[in-house]
């Protein structure tokens, strides 16, 4: 029987476990990249695991999330990093030069080979036909350090791609396709592969888009093949040297199949305020709006900007709507700039936004009170533009371009006829924004630059056997991490300061949250399916962990998250009967003993709700190396431990 492309890759690199389906694999780690939000704690972790050099063929730090400088807190920040990573031999992504996953694809990611990132949005690489994963900070500070990361071996789903896009129909309807079919939590424990006719359709950046929203689906990782359209763009990046062939064998089985046919696809719309709330644009089409905003590590490719600079050029945009745009690198903002489609987008009226985040995460462009935004980025949860209730619709730059100048949802199908958009010979090539380290000989000669703002990562507890205390929280379904640790251009600045941070988290759904929690001094929270989902930030288990959150028991978790979770010495626990779910409730006296047992053992554990008298069985699945991280208080003590 032939294989996948995702049980070649994997198979290349795996270092511990059995390659068998649902056990846990190591996989050596070819390439890491960090991004800032994320970064400082990261980096602090890599520090104290006391290993000088990056153990990695290719380790970038990238500046692009934390760039409005409002305070001292963010500069600081940079420095930090920036010092890390000249020491300890990792490239450094200056401000101003892009999002990681953008300039990742177009400087350093290699087919065949493997990422961990601490950022969700890792997974662009599959678009190089790489294995791109995204994880929480401690686990890429221990890929540094030449440590094995680890996953559950997945289940490989096959999306077979048939026909081509029709004019004005764009890469991320196909993404906002998959999420009506398969949800936000129908990634879980699946790598999505991408095969068929309709591959060769699709340009590199194209792929990106599709691979990098892949993400919501709770997907580990999307990929595509390496094909002779990734020569090319590796080519006219000036890295055809890094090119190989990569694709699965004729007979490849897989676990699921779906089926898309291009040609039958139409501008779509996921509305308020899930990503996989996916609607046909011409069922809302007309639907006022106040706000377009272009960019984010989802759409902001040459391409896409030239296809929203023709669509823009001539006209001026709608008087009620405010657009802005964010061109996703340094090398996209130049090509613009040069072949005269910045002009046409600051002529109808843009607003031009530095190559970074900015308004994906908040920072900046927060719409006005339930303020209608159009939006090309990834995530649409509630809150996280900044303005609690705004709605939040995320679309294809072809639809947004199209809404700014009518100033309502419009189907992009009405323009006209669409010239043929071709990626360039040669892209602008640049490195100048790419620091690099220091030889190791001269090493000690770089002093690390601290901010009074950074704080140590905080210290984890070895595992305890009874744990007795109360419910300080039950929340729903579909908890994000923008509901447990939210961001913005408030929060994002306290990243490297837990102690700060702490006293936001879970804020959107309790404003007394923190405060309960933290003079309650150990707690259990409680919450629904796919609790967790979103970003990587290891913040949304480090706040819980600071204040004193000992397990978190729900009905399903979302893959990062549940590490992050384990990683910070939190129980994640999952309720046997769902059920069980209605007997606690927040403030509940909730007693567990023998926990250290039952997880060595692998045992069920009971919940003694000692306010209702109920007894409620849990589960605590982990594998061998999971336990022992646990056990330990989490896995910087874990690792420590290990390398002694
Ligand atoms: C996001 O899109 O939510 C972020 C901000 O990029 C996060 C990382 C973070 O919270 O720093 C992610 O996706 O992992
Ligand atoms: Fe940045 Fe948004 Fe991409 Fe996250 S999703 S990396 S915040 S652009």
């Amino acid at each position: 029987m032939g294989l996948t492309l995702t049980e070649k890759i994997l198979k290349a690199h795996v270092i511990d476990g059995e390659f068998i389906k649902g056990s846990e694999i190591g996989l050596r780690i070819d390439q890491t990249l960090t991004q800032d939000a994320t970064g400082t704690m990261a980096y602090l972790e890599f520090e104290a695991m006391e290993i000088p050099r990056v153990k990695t063929e290719r380790s970038v730090a990238y500046i692009d999330h934390n760039t409005l400088q409002s305070g001292f807190e963010n500069a600081d920040d940079h420095r930090f990093i920036g010092s890390v990573a000249k020491k300890h031999g990792i490239y450094y992504s200056r401000p101003g030069n892009g999002i990681c996953h953008q300039v990742h694809l177009e400087r350093f990611g290699i087919p065949g080979k493997t990422l961990i990132g601490s950022d969700s949005h890792t997974p662009t690489g599959g678009g190089l036909g790489m294995i791109a994963i995204g994880a929480g900070g401690l686990d890429v500070a221990v890929a540094m350090g030449g440590g094995a990361y680890y996953i559950t071996y997945p289940k490989i789903v096959k999306v077979n791609l048939t026909g081509k896009l029709q004019p004005w129909v764009a890469a991320k309807d196909v993404i906002l396709k998959v999420l009506q079919i398969m949800t936000v939590k129908g990634g879980v424990g699946k790598i999505i592969e991408y095969t068929g006719e309709g591959v060769k359709t699709l340009s590199v950046p194209e792929r990106a888009t599709i691979t990098n929203m892949g993400a919501e689906l709770g997907a580990t990782t999307s990929i595509f093949p390496s094909d002779e359209i990734t020569r090319s763009f590796l080519k006219a990046q000036g890295r055809e040297d890094v090119w190989s062939e990569q694709k699965a064998d004729d007979d490849a089985e897989y676990d699921e199949i779906i089926e898309i046919n291009l040609s039958e696809l139409e501008p779509m719309v996921a509305c308020p305020h899930s990503p996989d709330n996916v609607k046909n644009v011409a069922e809302i089409a007309g639907m006022k709006i106040d706000q377009v905003c272009i960019g984010s590590c989802t759409n902001s490719s040459l391409l896409d900007m030239m296809k929203v600079a023709h669509i823009l050029k001539g006209k001026t945009v709608n008087p009620d709507v405010s657009l802005s745009i964010a061109p996703g690198s340094k090398q996209v903002l130049n090509m613009i700039s040069m072949n005269g489609c910045l002009s046409d987008i600051i002529s109808a009226g843009a607003r031009i936004l530095e190559s970074a985040c900015g308004p994906c995460i908040g920072m900046g462009q927060s719409p006005n009170s339930k303020g209608v935004s159009l939006r090309t980025f990834n995530r649409n949860f509630e809150g996280r533009s900044g303005t609690k209730d705004g709605q939040i619709y995320l679309v294809s730059p072809e639809v947004a371009a199209i809404s700014a100048i009518t100033g309502c949802l419009t189907d992009p199908r009405t323009i006209g006829e669409m010239p043929e958009f071709k990626l360039p010979e040669q892209f602008d090539i640049n490195d100048n924004m790419v620091t690099l380290p220091v030889d190791v000989d001269n090493m000690n000669e770089v002093d690390i630059l601290r901010g009074p703002n950074i704080k140590p990562f905080p210290a984890t507890t070895p595992l305890v056997d009874a744990i007795d205390c109360k419910c300080s929280l039950k929340v729903g379904d579909n908890i994000t991490t923008d509901h447990i640790m939210p961001a913005g251009a408030k929060i994002l600045p306290l990243r490297s300061n837990i102690p700060e941070i702490s006293k936001y988290c879970f804020t959107v759904c309790d404003e007394a949250f923190p405060e309960r929690a933290k003079s309650l001094g150990k707690s259990i929270i409680v919450g629904g399916v796919n609790y967790g989902q979103g970003s990587s930030r290891e913040h949304a288990a480090l706040a819980p962990l600071h204040l004193g959150v000992k397990a978190v028991l729900v009905k399903s978790f979302a893959r990062i998250h549940r590490s992050n979770l384990i990683n910070a010495g939190i129980l994640p626990l999952t309720f046997v009967n769902e059920n069980d779910y209605d007997m606690i409730n927040e403030g509940d006296d909730l007693v567990i003993s023998g926990v250290i047992d039952d997880i060595k053992n692998g045992n069920n554990l009971i919940i003694k709700n000692n306010t209702n008298g109920k007894e409620i069985e849990v589960n605590c699945e982990l594998s061998g190396r999971a336990k022992d991280i646990i056990i330990a208080g989490g896995l910087l003590n874990y690792t420590k431990e290990n390398l002694k």
